[in-house]
């Protein structure tokens, strides 16, 4: 019978599957201009961090290069992503936010 898991119908199994989306890392990246606040401030602003957590994600950018600030769906991400780089290039700042697909 169907799905009796015997091994006389080995492709009509069913597998039960609670699908998670895949997950999208929103990284900023240090430059040698934008300024420090500016950049606590998006953090509180776009990531709902606070104001400890943005000064401390701040650095960590400043020091190491770039860091990832959060992980979100893929149109959540997009919109961070966007959010950030609308307003850096409003305040005509440098500051450089991307998305990279979570392994
Ligand atoms: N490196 C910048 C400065 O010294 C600060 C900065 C931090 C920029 C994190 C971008 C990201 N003003």
């Amino acid at each position: 019978d169907p799905q009796d898991g015997d091994d006389t119908d080995l492709l009509t199994k069913v597998k039960p599957k609670t699908k998670r989306p895949p997950l999208y890392k929103v990284m900023l990246l240090n430059d040698d201009f934008t300024p420090m606040e500016f950049v606590v401030h998006v953090l509180e602003r776009f990531f709902g961090l606070s104001h400890a957590q943005s000064f401390e994600i701040m650095l960590t950018v400043h020091q190491k290069g770039l860091a990832v600030v959060g992980v979100f769906t893929h149109e959540i991400a997009e919109t961070k992503v966007a959010q950030v780089m609308d307003l850096a290039r409003r305040e005509q700042h440098p500051l450089q936010c991307t998305m990279e697909k979570e392994e």
